[in-house]
């Protein structure tokens, strides 16, 4: 196995509060039956699963002076899974973070930082998530996690885990973007981000791509953290995801990334996002994901 961690834990978060379309919430429900347990236990993982974190829908989605949707609750349930992956980590255990919408990464990346205070990010997605509570055109959470783990945007979102837990924007690298809003792009910019479009992977080939992906998420840091957004793969092999987007990461450049990546034994961290079983196709995009989690534990290893 390439993981620096046989022994692993699964942290389900049945939250869907953060995207425009309901149903992520049963993403790990999806996954579970799509058979990850047993998939990991089979290449030599120990296993605890930990169950899910769960959101209430709350009566009123508003918070006073804010366009951002259901705050409160996507607070709470981040703060909660922060210290559950910073929990999870003190016992000695890789955790694998199932969403879910992508709003999660806020309390799996606070979680890992307060072990690895440089921490390096490969983000899997069609979309930038990286806007703030005033470039959002939604104000829907799950396409704000990046810049909130820069410590950019809602004064109670970047409070979570501490506001002195942040990412470097330079050991930051997107794959896979095709869906960027006029205020991501000017951030990306500032902060210099590293963003590999599908225009790259077209012109590079994933091999070269994850190269200097790899180079960037590793540089001055003392792990990755893989963030995979489901919709980052193209909708014809994860069509169960809330904002689809044509021209995505096919099926083999996909696992090839995450093999690249385990191959480096710097993975502390992962989680798979955004799979919506009630838009799906017979669990499709779940057991996607589950092949895509054995590829970066190493399945695939003779
Ligand atoms: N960028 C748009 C917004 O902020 C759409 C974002 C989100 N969709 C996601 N995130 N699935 O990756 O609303
Ligand atoms: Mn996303
Ligand atoms: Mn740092
Ligand atoms: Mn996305």
């Amino acid at each position: 196995k390439p993981s620096i961690n046989e022994r692993l834990s699964i942290i389900g978060v049945a939250i869907d509060l953060g995207a425009g379309t309901p149903g992520v919430s049963l993403g790990p429900a999806a996954i579970r039956y799509a058979g990850v347990t047993d998939r990991l236990e089979s290449i030599g993982y120990e296993v605890k699963d930990e169950g899910d974190i769960v959101a209430i829908k709350p009566e009123n989605p508003k918070t006073e002076g804010t366009n951002l949707k259901n705050l409160d609750e996507v607070v709470r349930v981040n703060t909660e899974l922060c210290d559950k992956v910073s929990k999870t980590m003190e016992e000695g255990r890789f955790p694998l973070v199932l969403g879910g919408d992508h709003s999660i990464a806020i309390g799996t990346i606070s979680g890992v930082l307060r072990h690895k205070k440089n921490l390096g990010v490969i983000w899997f997605d069609a979309h930038g998530d990286i806007n703030t509570d005033e470039t959002s055109p939604s104000g829907n959470i799950h396409g704000m996690p990046v810049a909130v783990s820069l410590g950019l945007g809602h004064e109670k979102l970047t409070s979570i885990g501490g506001i002195e837990n942040k990412l470097d924007a330079k050991n930051i690298v997107f794959i896979g973007s095709r869906d960027l809003d006029a205020g991501e792009r000017k951030v990306l910019k500032e902060f210099g981000i590293t963003v590999f479009t599908m225009h790259e992977i077209d012109r590079l080939g994933m091999p070269e791509v994850i190269d200097r992906a790899i180079k960037i998420a590793s540089e001055g840091t003392d792990g990755i953290h893989v963030s995979f957004d489901l919709d980052g793969m193209d909708p014809i092999y994860a069509p169960g995801t809330g904002t689809r987007v044509p021209g995505g990461l096919t099926y083999r450049e996909s696992h090839l990334a995450l093999e690249m990546i385990a191959l480096t034994e710097k993975v502390v961290s992962a989680e798979f996002v955004e799979v919506n079983p009630i838009i799906d196709n017979m669990n499709q995009t779940a057991k996607s994901a589950v092949a895509l989690i054995g590829s970066l534990m190493g399945e695939w290893l003779i």
